[in-house]
């Protein structure tokens, strides 16, 4: 108890020691930033980065786009949170996407990227992002980048060992980071030991529209999991999750969730999974969990409730879980390109535990096995591991690879990403971060091909990096040039939110699948308007829907009269643009919402409830032509025992 009492305070004040310190005992000074470097990170106006990086947007729930090297802002992309700017989460179109079982939840912390796979290789069609708080986990689009898909994970509690894929993105995982109830329900915290869960859900995604369905969820003992990877090459067929708190502790955890020495990694057969699931060897339990689509004709979102989950219980699973113990509270669990090497990062540890998962497999054959937790044989440590990068540094938290044979891993308490060999498991080289490194990111450094020729430190603490913006400061993003022995750090760059992990892609294979448009024939959605002749205004009781048209440089009607207090007023706005980057906006004085973003051929919905009567103008929010200024309108509110007729115009008609 004391020792890991004294490991804590030790952990505290190396983060003060190593975030404390000023700017210029640490960073290079900028005379080390010769020309050269500048120009590896200087992409000439007009030109195009070579790869898009997608970054976590934490806190804010988004999801941002960068270009790499240039570290240039090129997209927020809204997912779980509602976003003013591009209506998301506002409009009767994308409400949905946000609703729960909880009900509509506008808000989550969305940590960690996780591109779409083929053969072990980031193939450009989706990006998964998991919601912490409130469990989901979201498809975005690469024709669109827009959210496509949010589906709740039942039965978790802080869904962060998520949303890592498989090989062949057969599944994204999503691992409870707490244990709670389960099912769940109403029982004394202090009955936490033996009596709470962890479940580990596989969901299935849909080859080839990227479908999500919650394929089954794996019981496991009440362990906090912390990340996950699944395997690949030879060890394609598993996932590997990393557990702290196996000491199941419900309070003060900081000591509480430290007393072993040792965690464990969880290695998950899946393939045996689907053979216990074909044999229908899983119970049905109920559960009460959203699946929300964004239909892609209609461009509605649709939310359904779902009611029942199957689960597999490792008790009656033979050789569906094994325990890898791996020293202290790892972290991040990442597995090299050839699919042999599971490296777990013990964060209250100074070295690094990497298995061979063919000594994983040898041990199994052979019941090597050091007793069983609840069921779930735990693997003789001494037999699994194939080396140790010792004294690498402090804090230990993820490791992303470069393809030619290298590791990278981050230490948050030393500050630093740290340069190993696999298979020597010599340190090469150490670059300093600025300061207090979380994740890394190597574009494809998860894969089996990664492109080794950039690292981003992702930072939690950005003090004197920036000129002083009060007491908060963005998280910071730096870019490093790895394609040489040593590491060369390019560039910072301010994040959205709290940057947690972030996937890469070479650009080439995903620009070109860029959507420009949205073909006004295809547009599906029950209140369009393909026509200027079409637009209408019409009344049902108090419910009044405006059919409106935007095209340069006029919205359609732009003179509305006959609406009255305690209507319930929605303008369906179609936007009859087909050009590439032509949205219209639209807004009106006083309304309860956040204002229309419509892309061409798209039709969207703002709700309105018109409070008081007057003259309300309404106008387009994107600067869209010479004639932008011009694109305005006026809905005239009488009172609501008014007998003025329902009547719309524009010039003379
Ligand atoms: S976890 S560093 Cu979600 Cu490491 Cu953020
Ligand atoms: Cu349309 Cu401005």
């Amino acid at each position: 108890m004391k020792k890991s009492i004294k490991t804590i305070l030790c952990l505290s004040i190396g983060i003060t020691m190593f975030t404390g310190c000023k700017q210029n005992t640490q960073a290079p000074s900028n005379s080390a930033l010769a020309s050269d470097v500048a120009s590896k990170v200087y992409v000439a106006p007009g030109e195009y980065d070579e790869f898009y990086a997608f970054v976590s947007g934490g806190f804010s729930g988004q999801m941002s786009v960068y270009g790499i090297p240039s570290g240039r802002l090129l997209k927020v992309i809204p997912v779980f949170s509602q976003d003013a700017e591009k209506g998301y989460g506002y409009n009767e179109e994308t409400k949905p996407m946000l609703n729960t079982s909880f009900g509509f939840i506008p808000w989550d912390d969305a940590h960690h990227p996780e591109l779409s796979q083929t053969a072990g290789e980031t193939d450009g069609r989706w990006v998964f992002i998991n919601g912490n708080n409130t469990p989901r986990i979201a498809r975005i689009d690469l024709t669109t980048f827009e959210t496509a898909e949010i589906i709740e994970i039942p039965n978790s509690g802080g869904n962060h060992s998520s949303p890592f894929t498989t090989e062949n993105t057969e599944y994204v995982v999503a691992g409870t980071r707490f244990a709670v109830p389960y099912p769940q329900k109403d029982m004394s915290i202090k009955e936490y030991k033996g009596n709470f869960k962890g479940a580990l859900t596989f969901i299935d995604v849909e080859e080839e529209t990227g479908h999500m369905e919650v394929a089954f969820q794996v019981l496991m003992p009440g362990f906090n999991y912390d990340l996950a990877h699944s395997g690949k090459g030879k060890s394609h067929g598993w996932t590997f999750f990393t557990t702290y708190n196996t000491e199941e502790s419900n309070t003060l955890m900081e000591v509480g969730a430290s007393q072993n020495d040792k965690d464990y990694i969880a290695a998950i057969n899946w393939k045996k999974a689907e053979e216990y699931i074909e044999q229908g060897k899983f119970k049905t339990i109920p559960a009460q969990y959203a699946h929300n689509v964004y239909d892609e004709k209609t461009h509605i979102a649709t939310s359904e409730m779902k009611k029942e989950v199957r689960v597999l219980d490792p008790a009656e699973c033979p050789g569906l879980v094994y325990f890898l113990p791996t020293p202290k509270s790892p972290h991040g669990v990442d597995v090299d390109p050839t699919g042999e090497y599971i490296v777990g990062n013990g964060k209250l540890s100074a070295d690094l535990t990497v298995h061979s998962f063919s000594k994983v497999l040898a041990a199994i054959e052979n019941n090597s096995f050091d007793g069983e937790a609840y069921g779930i044989p735990i693997l003789k440590m001494d037999e699994i591991v194939a080396g140790v990068v010792e004294q690498a540094g402090l804090g230990p938290l993820h490791t992303e690879f470069d393809g030619k044979g290298n590791a990278y891993t981050t230490f948050f308490i030393s500050s630093e990403v740290v340069k190993w060999n696999v298979g020597s498991w010599e340190v090469a080289d150490r670059a300093p971060t600025y300061y207090s490194v979380g994740h890394l990111m190597i574009p494809g450094g998860d894969s089996k091909k990664p492109e080794g020729k950039y690292l981003v430190a992702l930072n939690k603490i950005t003090k004197d990096r920036y000129l002083p913006t009060g007491p908060e400061l963005n998280h910071s993003a730096q870019l490093y040039d790895i394609s040489g022995d040593k590491m060369e750090l390019l560039l910072d760059f301010p994040t959205i939110g709290e940057p947690h992990y972030a996937q890469g892609i070479s650009a080439s294979k995903v620009m070109n699948k860029s959507k420009k448009y949205y073909p006004i024939d295809d547009n599906a959605h029950p209140h369009a308007t393909k026509s200027e002749s079409d637009v209408k205004v019409v009344r049902e009781g108090n419910v009044v829907r405006i059919y409106m048209t935007a095209i340069r440089s006029h919205l359609n009607p732009d003179n509305i009269e006959g609406i009255k207090v305690g209507d319930k007023v929605y303008v369906h706005l179609t936007n009859l643009e087909q050009d590439w980057d032509v949205p219209h906006g639209f807004s009106i004085m006083g309304a309860q919402n956040a204002e229309l973003l419509v892309m061409p051929g798209q039709t969207e919905t703002l709700y309105w409830e018109p409070k008081q009567e007057g003259v309300y103008p309404f106008y387009c929010t994107d600067f869209c032509s010479a004639l932008h200024q011009e694109m305005q309108g006026y809905i005239r509110v009488s009172p609501a025992n008014a007998n003025v007729p329902l009547k719309w115009s524009m010039g003379d008609d």
